[in-house]
C-alpha cells in the first residue's frame, strides 16, 4: 500500500492555517533572537532514523502479545510499512534488517520497493541469541563467547552471513548485539567468556568490507540476569578498539542501569571518535521499550545537546546509525513509531536551538545558572511549528498521527493483508 500524495495534501488542508500562522509567530521570533531558520529546517529535513523490521508488529512481552491486526507478513510488507511512515513523517528513510528474521527471497525486487519508496537500507543486525531451526548448535549458553568452538564458529558465520545479506542490499553497517552472559555467580568465568567474544567479534571484522563499520551494542541485563558480557560502554569500547577502526560502540538508550548519565557517554564517545550509532526508546526502569520521549523527554534533549555538539565540533567521529528500537503492546505500532519519530525530531529541533557559544562563554565564566538558562529556554521553545515546516516542505503531513487516522490506513492495511496476519520478530 502506498500513500498517494494528493491524500496528504486532504489531510493537511484543515490544519495548513494555523500552521502557517504558528510557524510566522515562531520563525519570527527564532530570527529576532539569531537564530537562521532555514539551517535549522534543512537539518531537521536531512535527519533520518532507520526503523527496525522487527518493530512494525506488535511486539508484547513474555506474558502476552496483543496485535493491532493488519501486520505484515513479508518483508515486503514491512518496508510498504517503513514506506507509510516515512510519507508521512518524512523522517523514516531507512530500514534495519534483523536477520534471520527478514532474509530477502528476491533481492532485486525488495531493492526496487524500497528505492520507489526513498528509503535505504541502514545497519543490518545479526540475531545469536535465539536458536534457529535445524541449526546444528544452541546458543543457550551463549553465543560468541561460548566454551564450545563449534558453537562460536557458528556464530561467527551467521555473522558473515548476514554482512553478506547486507552487502546485496546496500547496507554499510553490522550491528552486533549479544545476549551473551550469566544468570547466576560461578556460571561463567568472566575472562574466558570476554575473551572468546573479543576472538569471535576479530573474526568477523576480518569479513567487514572495507567501507562498511562493525557497531557493538551493550546491555547491562536481561536476557541475563546475573551478568551480560558486553555489559557497559567500556566493554564495547575495548572490544571495538581491539577490532580496528572500522568498530564502535553503539548506544542503546534503554541498554543503562537507573540514572545513568547517557548524555556523558555519548560526548565522550564521540571525542574519541567511537560512537557508531544509537538506538531510541524510554523506560522507566529498564529496557522498557517505551515510545521515545514518553518518559524522559529532558533526558532526551539533554542527549541530543551532545550528539548536535559531537556532529558539529567531532569530525574524527563518523554519521551515526539511527534506530528506533521499541517493542509495542497496547498501541498500533505505526502510531507508535509516529510518535516516537516526532519526539527525536523534537529534541534534535530543541538542541539546535542552544546558543553553543554564548553556553561556551556561560561555562567559561562558571555562571552555573546562564548555562542552565541557556539549555532550558532551548528545551521550553514549542519548536512543533519547526517540525511540521520541515515535513510539509517535502510533502510529509502536518500531523503524521492526525493523518494516519484520517486516512484510516490502519483498515485498509486490514484489509488488504487480513485480521490474523503475524509479522516476524520479537
Ligand atoms: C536488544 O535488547 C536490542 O536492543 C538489540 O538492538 C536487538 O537487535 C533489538 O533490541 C531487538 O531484539
Ligand atoms: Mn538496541
Amino acid at each position: 500500500m502506498k500513500i498517494q500524495a494528493e491524500n496528504i495534501q486532504d489531510a493537511n488542508k484543515n490544519l495548513l492555517d494555523a500552521h502557517n500562522e504558528n510557524f510566522d509567530f515562531l520563525a519570527n521570533k527564532l530570527t529576532k533572537n539569531g537564530h537562521k531558520v532555514e539551517d535549522i529546517l534543512n537539518k531537521l529535513a536531512e535527519f533520518q532514523v532507520a526503523i527496525p523490521s522487527w518493530a512494525l508488529g506488535a511486539g508484547g512481552t513474555r506474558f502476552g502479545r496483543f496485535s493491532f491486526y493488519g501486520e505484515p507478513s513479508s518483508l515486503e510488507q514491512k518496508i510498504e510499512d517503513v514506506g507509510i511512515l516515512h510519507s508521512l513523517t518524512q523522517t523514516a528513510g531507512a530500514v534495519s534488517l534483523h536477520i534471520p528474521w527478514d532474509v530477502p527471497e528476491d533481492y532485486n525486487a525488495v531493492k526496487e520497493l524500497a528505492s520507489s519508496l526513498d528509503i535505504k537500507f541502514d545497519a543490518v543486525n545479526s540475531n545469536t541469541f535465539q536458536d534457529q531451526k535445524d541449526a546444528a548448535e544452541t546458543y543457550k549458553y551463549g553465543s560468541l563467547s561460548n566454551t564450545s568452538q563449534a558453537v562460536r564458529e557458528q556464530a561467527i558465520q551467521h555473522n558473515l552471513d548476514v554482512i553478506n545479506i547486507g552487502n546485496k542490499l546496500g547496507s554499510k553497517a553490522l550491528t552486533v548485539w549479544l545476549a551473551d552472559g550469566s544468570c547466576f555467580p560461578g556460571q561463567n568465568n568472566f575472562q574466558t567468556a570476554f575473551q572468546n567474544t573479543q576472538d569471535s567479534l576479530k573474526d568477523i571484522y576480518k569479513g567487514l568490507p572495507d567501507d562498511w563499520k562493525m557497531l557493538v551494542e551493550y546491555k547491562p541485563y536481561e536476557p541475563n540476569f546475573y551478568s551480560t558480557v558486553i555489559q557497559d560502554w567500556g566493554a564495547s569500547l575495548m572490544l571495538a578498539n581491539e577490532c580496528g577502526e572500522k568498530a564502535y560502540t553503539l548506544v542503546d538508550l534503554g541498554h543503562h542501569l537507573p540514572n545513568s548519565n547517557i548524555e556523558q557517554i555519548v560526548s565522550i564517545l564521540q571525542l574519541k571518535g567511537k560512537l557508531g550509532g544509537f538506538h531510541f526508546n524510554d523506560s522507566k526502569y529498564g529496557d522498557d521499550d517505551l515510545t521515545v520521549g514518553s518518559i524522559k523527554p529532558y533526558a532526551l534533549f539533554l542527549i541530543f545537546n551532545e550528539l548536535v555538539y559531537g556532529m558539529e565540533n567531532n569530525p574524527q567521529n563518523p554519521d551515526l546509525a539511527w534506530m528506533i528500537d521499541a517493542s509495542h503492546n497496547v498501541k498500533d505500532p505505526l502510531e507508535d513509531l509516529i510518535q516516537s519519530l516526532e519526539a527525536i525530531q523534537e529534541a534534535f529541533a530543541k538542541a539546535l536551538l542552544i546558543d553553543q557559544d554564548e553556553l561556551k562563554a556561560a561555562q567559561l565564566d562558571n555562571d552555573v545558572v546562564k548555562c542552565q538558562e541557556i539549555l532550558q529556554t532551548a528545551y521550553r521553545t514549542d519548536v512543533r511549528p519547526l517540525i511540521e515546516k520541515a515535513r510539509l516542505n517535502r510533502g510529509g503531513a502536518i500531523s503524521p498521527i492526525k493523518a494516519y487516522r484520517e486516512l484510516d490506513l490502519r483498515n485498509h492495511l486490514i484489509d488488504s493483508r487480513g485480521k490474523h496476519t503475524i509479522a516476524t520478530g520479537l
